[in-house]
Order: C-alpha cells, then structure tokens, then sequence
C-alpha cells in the first residue's frame, strides 16, 4: 500500500491524541497537493489500517482506537471543506453501508475520494435500515448507490440492502475489506459491481452516467438453503462453542480474563461461516480465523483455541456439507 512520508507524524499525532498536529500534517499534506484524493487514501487510510491492527494487537485499547479514529472523522471533515464543487450532473451518487455495518468511516472515504473526483456523492451515514434506504432512493432518485462493507458477518444485510436497490432500478457498486479482492462476493450478494477503492469506482461511474453505457445485470442474491439451515442452528451452534470457551477458560488465566469475549467471537465465527456459504467463498472464513488466531495470539489465549473450537464445530456440521468442508479446510494449525 502507498504511504505519503508523513503517514508517521500522522499517526504519532494519533498515538498522542493530539487533534490539532493530526489536521496540521493532514493540511500540509493537502497543500502539497491540487486534490486531497492522496491524502485520503495515501494517509488516513494507511493509519487507521495500523490503529486496527495495534488494537487487534492489544498494543492499544479500544479506546485509543476510539480516539484516533475520532480524530481521523475531524480530518476527513477538514479536508472535505477544500473538495471542488461537483461535475453538475443529472443526478446524486450515494454511499453508506448496510444494517449491521457500523464501518462508516471507509464509507465516508469513498465518497470524499468520489468528490474529489467530481461526484455529487451524498454520504447517507452508516448501519442504514434497508426500509429508509428504499425511502431515501426513491425521493431522491440517484444514478448509482455504491454500499461499503468491512465486518464479514454482515454480507447477508449487503444482500437485503442491494435487494432494495434492485427494487428501486438503482444500479450498484460495492467495497470494503468483506468483499474480498475481486468481485465474486460482489456479485453473489447481487451488485452490479464491485471496485476495490474510490479510483476504480470512479471509472465505472464515468461508464455508466456520462458515457451511458448499461451496467451489468445483477442478480438477486440466492439463498442457499445450507445457509438457511445453518442460520436455524445459530444458537446451538453458539452454545457449543461457548461452552468448549468456558471449558478451556479453566485452562489460563487470559482465557478467565476473556470468557465474555469469546461467546461474542463464537458468535462472530458462526455469522461469518454463514457469509461464506451465502457467498460461497471459503476464503471469507479461512481469512477470519487467520484474523482471530492472531487477536487470540495477543492476548496471551492458547495458540490452539482456534482449531479447539473448530474441533467442536465440524462434526456439529455433518449434515451440512458445505459448511463442514469451509470448516474443515480451515482446521490447520496457524503460525501467528
Ligand atoms: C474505526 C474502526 C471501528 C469503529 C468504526 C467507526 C467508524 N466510524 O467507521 C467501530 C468502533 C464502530 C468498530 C467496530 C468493530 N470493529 Co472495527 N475497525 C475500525 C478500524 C480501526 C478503522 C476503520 C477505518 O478507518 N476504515 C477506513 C479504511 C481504513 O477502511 P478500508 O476498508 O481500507 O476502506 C478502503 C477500501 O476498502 C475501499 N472501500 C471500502 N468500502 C468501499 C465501498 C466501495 C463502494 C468502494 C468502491 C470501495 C470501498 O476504499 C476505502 C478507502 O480507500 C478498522 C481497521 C481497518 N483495517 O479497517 C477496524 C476493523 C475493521 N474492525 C474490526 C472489528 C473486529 C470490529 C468489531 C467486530 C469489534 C467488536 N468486537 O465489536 C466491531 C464490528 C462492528 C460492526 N458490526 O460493524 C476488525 C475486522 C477484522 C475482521 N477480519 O473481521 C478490524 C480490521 C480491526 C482489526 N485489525 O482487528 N471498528
């Protein structure tokens, strides 16, 4: 990923809560600069990149990342006010993220990567219900809604919120860490298409508002039955893997320190094999165990609670054959 050389500062300022040198470097970077796209993506994104990972870490506390992450919101607002008027077109672009989804930051970033493109991109604000969504496009009527989605667990609330879009007429664009790499998630919870960042979003735009060329069918999300079955067995499933927590918590005191947090990543695990199946990707949930192995790894947890827990979960799946196999390709001892 490409870093402007005061990224440091950037985050040192972060480090030290220090709002005022976080917009100072943040501006001096920008006047360097005729948009502040670079910025954005170059800086603010790289750095709240590391504040996830020193808290995932346990380097930092939640509420070091709260702090840095509000003063990053401050900076964005900062830069926001030297963003050109947009291109006047007939119609708004909007961004936001679906139920569930409380990433709005990387929301807000496209859409100020878009207006520093010319976009009229409206942010809508984040975890929006799917019923103010169709509400919103259909008085506002915008030529494209663009969806952000970060937390894996939440590609079934894309899928209802790209179904209201669907109903709507509205073709779409989604993003974010949960879509993966290329667009097979994308376009299995029912998008026209998927962009990795604000520049390629913006290509896709221009194709399809100025130059009129159709988007891509898209196509509603099916709902795999495994998936259905799956999501019926949600509590059980939950109760079992709490209660092998709850067994190894005997084991060290980090893991008596952390038996609240592990029901919630048990729950966690489940949603995500549930996405996965929706999506049909088993590298959504190879990708979220590697991420849970290492958060566990930083807080001192046995380094085999990971496989301990899929241990309990696969036989739990025999007859759902395809979340059994997603499991079982993942139960592989993992180097942190
Ligand atoms: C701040 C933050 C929060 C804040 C969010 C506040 C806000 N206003 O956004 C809060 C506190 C709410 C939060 C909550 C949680 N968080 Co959080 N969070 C973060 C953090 C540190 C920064 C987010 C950020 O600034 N994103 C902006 C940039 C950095 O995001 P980005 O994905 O790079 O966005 C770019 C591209 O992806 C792309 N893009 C993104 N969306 C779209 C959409 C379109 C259409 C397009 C074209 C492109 C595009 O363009 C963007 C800009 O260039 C991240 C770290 C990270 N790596 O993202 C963790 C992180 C995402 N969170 C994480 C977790 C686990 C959680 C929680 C589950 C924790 C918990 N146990 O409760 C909850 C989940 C809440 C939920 N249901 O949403 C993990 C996710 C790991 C995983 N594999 O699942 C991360 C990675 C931290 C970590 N390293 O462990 N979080």
């Amino acid at each position: 990923m490409q870093c402007l050389a005061a990224t440091g500062d950037y985050l040192r300022a972060l480090s030290r809560q220090d709002r005022g040198a976080a917009v100072g470097v943040a501006g001096r970077a920008a006047d360097a600069r005729t948009s502040v796209e670079e910025v954005i993506e170059q800086m603010l994104v790289p750095a709240q990149i590391e504040v996830g990972i020193r808290a995932q870490r346990d380097d930092w506390s939640i509420a070091d990342e709260h702090a840095a992450t509000a003063i990053t919101e401050v900076v964005l607002g900062v830069l926001a006010m030297r963003q050109p008027a947009p291109v006047p077109r007939p119609a708004p672009i909007c961004v936001t993220t679906p139920p569930g989804e409380w990433h709005g930051l990387a929301a807000r970033m496209v859409a100020e990567g878009l207006r520093a493109r010319g976009w009229d991109a409206l942010y809508l604000g984040s975890d929006l219900p799917a019923d103010h969504l169709g509400r919103f496009l259909h008085r506002v009527r915008p030529a494209v809604l663009l969806l952000s989605c970060t937390t894996a667990a939440v590609l079934p609330q894309l899928a209802g919120s790209l179904d209201v879009a669907v109903d709507a007429g509205l073709p779409t664009i989604v993003g974010g860490s949960a879509c993966g790499t290329d667009e097979r998630r994308a376009l299995a919870v029912g998008a026209n298409a998927w962009a990795k960042d604000a520049a390629s979003a913006h290509v896709l735009l221009s194709r399809w508002v100025d130059d009129g060329v159709a988007p891509p069918p898209a196509r509603r999300a099916g709902i795999p039955t495994d998936y259905l079955e799956l999501v019926s067995r949600r509590s059980v499933l939950v109760d079992l893997l709490a209660d092998r927590s709850a067994a190894m918590s005997a084991s060290t005191p980090a893991a008596v320190r952390h038996h609240a947090m592990m029901r919630q990543l048990g729950a966690q695990l489940v949603d995500v094999l549930a996405a996965s199946l929706l999506v049909d990707d088993p590298r959504l949930f190879d990708g979220h165990l590697a991420w849970l192995a290492e958060m566990l790894d930083a807080r001192e947890m046995a380094p085999d609670t990971t496989s301990s827990l899929l241990e309990v979960l696969q036989p739990a799946l025999i007859d759902i054959p395809r979340a059994e196999r997603f499991t079982a390709l993942s139960r592989r001892p993992r180097s942190v």
